[in-house]
């Protein structure tokens, strides 16, 4: 007898956007095999956790019914693109997220084996190697991620993605895309040669080069990363081995042009705006606040059953974010009041009085269900905030945007090196604080002090927010008060060394 093997499964949604019906047949997949929750994910998908390995194949049929695959979402290929989920869409916006959309597709691997595994597909000649032609047989060495932002929003945390898209917009027209190459979170904990690195741009590319310029990084990454190892076999670390000169001069080589020089952009936030906001066609939008992105059925927070009742109800569509959170989106004006109506029957109307913390936070998943965590995350965020928020409260901070991510181990899934303040764990209990990013995910954090517990955590952070509230500019961010005061050059790691 086998045992009831359980498996987690990640969908992909190009821009982490998908219609009332798509939604209701996730829902119907997680309370029909999976753990009656929907994980919204970092990367503007759903995961659905506590499927058992004898439902694995019709949730995955279930899912492909409704045209959403499961493929690419994980392995060593192109992963889910993301796209910035910004609601106050004009048409240059839209255009954005359908270049991420035409990405996700191009870049997606050919195989049919996946379909005659999972969808019972009968079996097509032709060896693999014919037919993937950007993978070729042995794939890629590692994960690779592509996210497009929009500015002013970089929501998708561009500089993290191994290639980063910036879309130019002037005067409501798409001009092209800064390109930027080699972001990355993951390291490891005592191993200084892994490392979050930010990605960096060389360059910007009109509409028209998108497509060749993604398979050209992709395909020096395949043809130069790092086979052996796979600790370091990320695109960050193959761009500082060849160094990023080289690296830029052998892609102009392949795409067979140059890149132009970049654009000029700005970005002034990384979050999500809560609330309702009207789009340029006037049709309307609602950004929720979902925490950790678990949408669940909890004692007196039936928000898995109130998304299904206005998933049963709306006309537009949602979108996932890269914070976790969730947006109706495309309301027109005369559904409005119904969908307000169903958000407070349902209690999923707790945006309108978050601190300016809890707005911020995002939390990996780790225990139970991750199997590389160290420390809790997505469980422990509500126990910690209400004491960070009573921090904060000392101090009149209460309503203080600062972005907080806590990960369960340093591998990142909350892209914590761009929090500032960032807990990355260690042990049970026990994590590294680390603060001073800046508040648009331009600017890494650095380790402040390292395997500490909670209350060590609880002293730091007061006397940080004590200092914030007695000596910062006006206008003046908490992670760039950080870096302007004497606090990160008394840390323990001087600016440019990190270690884990
Ligand atoms: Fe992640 C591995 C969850 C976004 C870096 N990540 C994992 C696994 C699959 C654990 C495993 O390999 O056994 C986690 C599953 C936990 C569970 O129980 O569900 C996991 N990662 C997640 C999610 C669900 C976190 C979340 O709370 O939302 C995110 C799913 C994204 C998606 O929908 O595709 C998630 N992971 C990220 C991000 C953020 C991003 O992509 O913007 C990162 C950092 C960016 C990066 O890749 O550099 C990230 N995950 C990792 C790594 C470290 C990779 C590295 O280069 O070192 C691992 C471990 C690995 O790959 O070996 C990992
Ligand atoms: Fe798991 Fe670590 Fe990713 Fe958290 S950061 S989900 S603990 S792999």
């Amino acid at each position: 007898l086998e045992p009831a093997y359980q498996f987690m499964v990640r969908a992909r949604l190009a821009g982490g956007v998908l219609s009332p019906a798509k939604w209701l047949s996730f829902d119907h997949i997680a309370r029909t095999w999976g753990s009656q929750t929907l994980r919204i994910t970092t990367r503007q998908t759903f995961q659905l956790h506590g499927i058992l390995k004898r439902d694995l194949k019709r949730s995955i049929a279930a899912m492909n019914e409704v045209l959403v695959s499961t493929i690419a979402a994980c392995g060593d290929v192109n992963r889910n693109v993301v796209a910035s989920a910004n609601p106050v869409a004009t048409p240059a916006h839209r255009l954005a997220y359908r270049w991420a959309e035409r990405l996700s597709e191009h870049l997606v691997p050919k195989t049919r084996a996946y379909h005659e595994i999972w969808l019972d597909e009968k079996r097509v000649a032709g060896g693999e190697e014919e037919s993937e032609p950007l993978y070729g047989p042995t794939y890629l060495p590692r994960k690779f991620k592509i996210g497009v932002a929009v500015p002013p929003t970089n929501d998708v945390d561009v500089f993290a993605q191994d290639l980063g898209l910036v879309a130019i917009i002037e005067n409501g027209e798409l001009l092209g895309f800064n390109v930027a190459v080699g972001g990355g979170m993951g390291a490891s904990h005592g191993d200084p040669s892994t490392y979050p690195r930010l990605g960096s741009v060389i360059g910007f590319v009109e509409p028209e080069h998108l497509l060749r310029t993604a398979e050209g990084v992709i395909e020096l990454q395949r043809d130069h990363g790092d086979r052996q190892e796979r600790k370091h076999a990320r695109l960050k670390y193959t761009i500082d081995r060849m160094g990023l000169d080289a690296f830029k001069t052998e892609l102009e080589r392949r795409l067979g042009f140059p890149l132009q020089p970049s654009r000029a952009y700005r970005f002034d936030h990384n979050g999500d705006r809560y609330g309702w906001t009207e789009g340029d066609d006037g049709r309307w939008h609602l950004t929720l606040h979902i925490e950790s992105g678990r949408v669940a059925d909890l004692p007196g927070q039936p928000h898995l059953s109130g998304m299904r009742a206005i998933a049963q109800e709306h006309q537009g569509d949602f979108r996932l974010t890269c914070n976790q959170n969730l947006i109706i989106a495309n309301v027109p004006p005369t559904q409005r009041a119904r969908i307000d109506e169903l958000v407070t029957e349902y209690k999923l109307d707790g945006y309108r009085k978050l601190s300016g913390i809890r707005r911020h936070a995002v939390a990996c998943v780790a225990l139970p269900t991750c199997g590389l965590a160290m420390a809790e995350s997505e469980r422990y965020l509500p126990q910690l905030l209400p004491k960070l928020e009573a921090l904060l409260d000392q101090h009149g901070l209460r309503d203080e945007p600062i972005l907080l991510r806590l990960s369960g181990c340093p591998n990142g899934c909350s892209r914590p090196y761009l929090g500032e303040i960032a807990l990355v764990g260690r042990a049970i209990g026990r994590y590294d604080l680390r603060v001073g990013a800046d508040f648009a995910g331009q600017r890494l954090n650095r380790t402040l002090r390292e395997n500490i517990d909670e209350a060590e955590i609880l002293a730091e952070l007061g006397t940080l927010f004590a200092r914030y509230a007695a000596e910062r500019n006006a206008q003046e961010r908490f992670g760039d008060f950080l870096v302007r005061s004497d606090v990160l050059t008394a840390a323990r790691h001087p600016i440019g060394v990190e270690v884990f």
